[in-house]
């Protein structure tokens, strides 16, 4: 049997008015961990496709807080794509999928809240190391 993923996409909230939109994310509600980093992607080249990577603690929740991008997930077993249109879509992505994202839209502005502080030494970039860490 397939395990499904552990990452999840939720729905947010838009508090809206005759003023426009407003969102918000708080950690340890909406967001289910604390929040040590926060970056952000955009300007992204036509057709590139990033990520290819996974970690081994950082959980992070992405955010198009404009445009649009879709993400390709991988738990070893089971493989999803799933698209950020919206920013009361956020994706929470778990250490543990391998993720890519592409399809980015010109006006694309990916928000990424994450569990800690930036460490090299947390990535699985090589596809058969992610295979034996997290494979059954
Ligand atoms: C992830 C996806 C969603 C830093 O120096 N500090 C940082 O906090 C980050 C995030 C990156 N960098 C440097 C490392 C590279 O030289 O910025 C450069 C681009 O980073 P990277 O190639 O890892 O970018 P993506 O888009 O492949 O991945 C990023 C995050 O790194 C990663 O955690 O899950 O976005």
């Amino acid at each position: 049997m397939q395990s499904s993923l552990s990452s999840k996409i939720i729905e947010v909230n838009v508090l809206g008015d005759d003023r426009g939109q407003l969102t918000v994310v708080e950690e340890n509600k909406t967001i289910p961990f604390e929040m040590k980093r926060v970056f952000y992607i955009y300007g992204t080249v036509e057709g590139v496709r990033r990520g290819f990577h996974a970690h081994y603690k950082t959980r992070q929740a992405l955010i198009c807080v404009s445009g649009s991008c879709s993400i390709h997930l991988d738990n070893t077993e089971r493989k999803e794509e799933v698209q950020l249109d919206s920013p009361n879509k956020v994706l929470i992505l778990e250490p543990n999928d391998w993720h890519e994202m592409y399809d980015f839209s010109p006006d694309c502005v990916l928000l990424v809240l994450a569990s800690h502080l930036y460490d090299p030494d947390d990535y699985i970039r090589d596809y058969s190391k992610f295979l034996e860490v997290y494979g059954a």
